[in-house]
């Protein structure tokens, strides 16, 4: 039995705008903007070099439902480069570039297969003129898709392998809008060879046999989505599935993490911070985050005396003639610090009160809906999601313990 070698992506998020990073450098900025496009770029690379059957891109392949034109022609180019080396590409379109009924009228070559319909529709790939695999997929076509899609998902033809493609997730996933919400068993059921998922951004492996994958984005576009990502490489045959994930991140978002609880000077803050971005360094190009946790009395008045501030600009400075450069973007306080809570919770003074205060996140809405609601102000702010409004609520509870204990000696 003849085997299939493809590759299954999703979320390339293509000409992702990355506004919350415009105070960059404009060096800097330019080359954020080209990083989806970089990846892509990538991805098409790995697919030439793997020499592969076809290119399976499930859902969110465009940031937004109206591109522009520069954006569709580095998606066009990306597929003719694929034509020419015979390898098929099938899209389907999901909740962030979800098919309008104008749909652009670019002519796409002959390789490319797009899944148009809301309905689940086939495509046959065939090798050396025999249909070897049937390839099911959706588009959305609003922006949002709500029903569960697995019972349309039916086998049609007689081909050796059945791939479905599906933008989507599991039922009732807190953190994701649930779009096309499916139960894993209900994939299982259908027998298929490969599920071929798209929608969550973290790289997922919901079953190995047969595999049911989640690749993850292409190219990360803000902390939350760290390290590397990329696409697998697939190789299938009837008795097993070699699965090899593939980076193409151009530039990779990081979070550190580092214990300062040794760290009384600023010069030592420095060097513990520059230590660990040169470490860094050997992985590319990143954007990164850094957090002091254990900090001491004195990593503590840095921070709320603005000093830490200059700390980043010289280590950026630094940092930013090298090839593979680094930037920090913010440095935060982690936890409590070098107060321990334990020490101080009993009792009926009112640091004991402050640290008595139950954390809901009710009580931070009403704290920021004066500002949130304001006519003006809330055309630039986005919905604040529940990790969010706890980080806020531990700022703020960091802030009051730093006042009311900077003059004593704990
Ligand atoms: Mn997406």
């Amino acid at each position: 039995m003849e085997q299939l070698r493809f590759i299954h992506c999703a979320d390339l998020h293509i000409d992702s705008p990355f506004k919350g990073l415009d105070h960059l450098p404009q060096a800097l900025f330019k080359e954020v903007k080209q990083s989806t496009f970089k990846a892509l770029k990538s991805l098409v690379e790995v697919a030439k070099t793997k020499q592969v059957d076809f290119v399976l891109m499930v859902g969110d392949v465009f940031d937004q439902t109206t591109q522009s034109v520069y954006a569709q022609m580095q998606f066009l180019h990306a597929c003719e480069q694929l034509n020419e080396h015979n390898i098929s590409v099938y899209v389907s379109f999901g909740n962030h570039d979800y098919i309008q009924r104008d749909f652009v009228n670019i002519a796409y070559p002959a390789n490319v297969h797009l899944f148009k319909e809301e309905e689940v529709t086939t495509h046959v790939f065939k090798k050396n003129n025999q249909p070897l695999a049937t390839i099911y997929g959706f588009s959305y076509q609003n922006q949002a898709v709500y029903e569960n899609k697995t019972s349309l998902f039916k086998k049609t033809t007689e081909t050796p392998y059945h791939i479905g493609m599906l933008h989507g997730s599991v039922e009732q996933q807190p953190e994701h809008d649930t779009y096309a919400p499916f139960r894993l068993q209900q994939l299982i059921d259908k027998d298929f060879d490969y599920w071929a998922l798209g929608h969550i951004h973290k790289r997922q492996h919901l079953k190995e046999s047969p595999p049911i994958i989640y690749p993850g984005n292409i190219q990360g576009r803000s902390k939350k989505e760290t390290g590397e990502k990329g696409c697998y490489y697939v190789e299938l045959d009837k008795a097993s599935a070699q699965l090899t994930f593939m980076p193409l991140q151009s530039i990779r978002f990081e979070q550190l993490t580092i214990n300062v609880s040794e760290i009384s000077s600023i010069q030592a803050i420095e060097q513990a911070i520059f230590k660990r971005i040169q470490q860094l360094g050997t992985k590319g190009k990143s954007f990164v985050w850094v957090n002091l946790e254990y900090y001491t009395k004195e990593v503590a008045s840095f921070y709320y005396e603005g000093m830490l501030a200059d700390i980043i600009d010289f280590i950026n400075e630094k940092m930013m003639d090298k090839k593979d450069w680094i930037w920090i973007q913010s440095i935060d306080l982690k936890g409590h610090g070098f107060i321990r809570k334990e020490d101080y919770q009993d009792g009926d003074h009112f640091l004991a009160q402050v640290l008595q205060l139950q954390e809901s996140s009710e009580e931070v809405d009403q704290a920021i809906n004066p500002l949130w609601k304001h006519p003006k102000a809330r055309k630039y702010l986005a919905d604040l999601s529940k990790e969010e409004k706890a980080d806020l609520l531990e700022s703020a509870e960091n802030i009051l313990l730093y006042q009311l204990t900077r003059k004593q000696n704990l």
